[in-house]
């Protein structure tokens, strides 16, 4: 080949390379999506809604796949934020929970008794709280986009009706993979076993443990009731929020056009997610609730008085976890659900 040949073909190749931004040629034609439960719970609902979006208003640019049951990590949910990190996940909508052990100030959200209603927790997410805990996900090599809800964690048990903390002496609770959860229940007097949400669910079916505590969609969804937790005590001691997040390489790889349609679904599939985890289980609107009774589970809800005998029974646990989570950042979400 003659050299002008040779000078043309390059010219060519690099006008070519110009055009096409490298960041759109690194698209992966699946991007794998990270839910503890399935689909048709409100937390897999909107993973639904925030990938279908996602596809729909990328005209398939960006085609996300969920994985339910936490099975990029084995069902090991307290792994799935440094796979995230990792890249063996590319995105999730996760747990606060799940993701304290890598990020302590995430433990906010399960310091006994903080959060008194909804109000109080959507003045933690819409607020500077919220921000903050967006800067700590970033900082540890993660995108946040946007806040979900897996909600207000009620006790269930298989053996007894729990009023007050002596009636938890003995039970044996599965809780989640956050220490504090262990703390939490060992001054209530109970016998926690920490265990994943996979490992629970047969735990419970064959009675290796007594109980468990989760939201009542989960609760309802994973037909809890059919395992023999017919005692539901009502005591809204937390509540976990949900976040919708990207790893940070697969977030750089995306042009701002598709970057800012990521961001806006996942606010959007936040919201509604939102209104569907909060559905039911109100006095207003209890429909869930009288589902959940109509199984013959006992439902009780407590008196303001065995509500604070709980709340006074974990303070040494919000002082132990405050020291971790961080002072000032206890007392601004203090200061901004007295303001709620
Ligand atoms: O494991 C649980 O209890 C669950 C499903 O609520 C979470 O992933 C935090």
């Amino acid at each position: 080949m003659k050299l002008r040949h040779i000078l043309a073909a390059l010219a060519c190749t690099a006008a070519t390379l110009a055009v096409v931004p490298a960041a759109q040629a690194a698209y992966k034609s699946e991007y794998k999506l990270s839910i503890v439960v399935g689909t048709t719970f409100p937390w897999g609902q909107g993973a639904v809604i925030w990938s279908d979006l996602v596809r729909e208003r990328t005209d398939g640019r960006i085609n996300i796949k969920i994985y339910p049951g936490t099975s990029l990590v084995q069902g090991d949910q307290t792994r799935e934020f440094t796979a995230i990190r990792q890249g063996m996940i590319d995105m999730a909508v996760g747990s606060t929970i799940n993701w304290s052990p890598q990020i302590k100030q995430l433990n906010l959200f399960s310091l006994p008794f903080l959060q008194p209603d909804a109000k109080a927790t959507d003045a933690l997410i819409n607020g500077e709280v919220g921000k903050d805990l967006f800067g700590y996900i970033e900082k540890a090599g993660v995108v946040p986009l946007a806040w979900g809800e897996n909600g207000f964690r009620q006790l269930s048990n298989s053996k007894h009706e729990v009023t007050k903390p002596e009636d938890m002496k003995g039970l044996k609770l599965r809780v989640v993979g956050s220490p504090l959860y262990m703390d939490t229940f060992s001054a209530l007097g109970a016998n926690p076993t920490q265990m994943s949400w996979a490992d629970a669910q047969p735990a419970l079916a064959n009675k290796a443990v007594d109980g468990q505590e989760n939201p009542l969609s989960i609760y309802a969804g994973a037909k809890l009731y059919d395992v023999q937790q017919q005692y539901l005590t009502l005591w809204n001691y937390v509540s976990d929020p949900l976040v919708f997040v990207v790893n940070r390489d697969v977030w750089k790889s995306w042009s701002e056009e598709d970057q800012k349609i990521v961001r806006e679904a996942a606010i959007e599939a936040g919201k509604r997610e939102i209104v569907i985890a909060r559905t039911g289980i109100t006095a207003e609107d209890p429909a869930l609730l009288k589902e959940i009774e109509g199984h013959g589970v006992k439902v009780t809800t407590l008196t303001p008085e065995q509500h604070a005998a709980f709340a006074k029974a974990t303070e040494g646990v919000v002082e132990k976890w405050t020291k971790t989570i961080g002072e000032d950042l206890v007392k601004k979400a203090r200061d901004a659900i007295a303001a709620s």
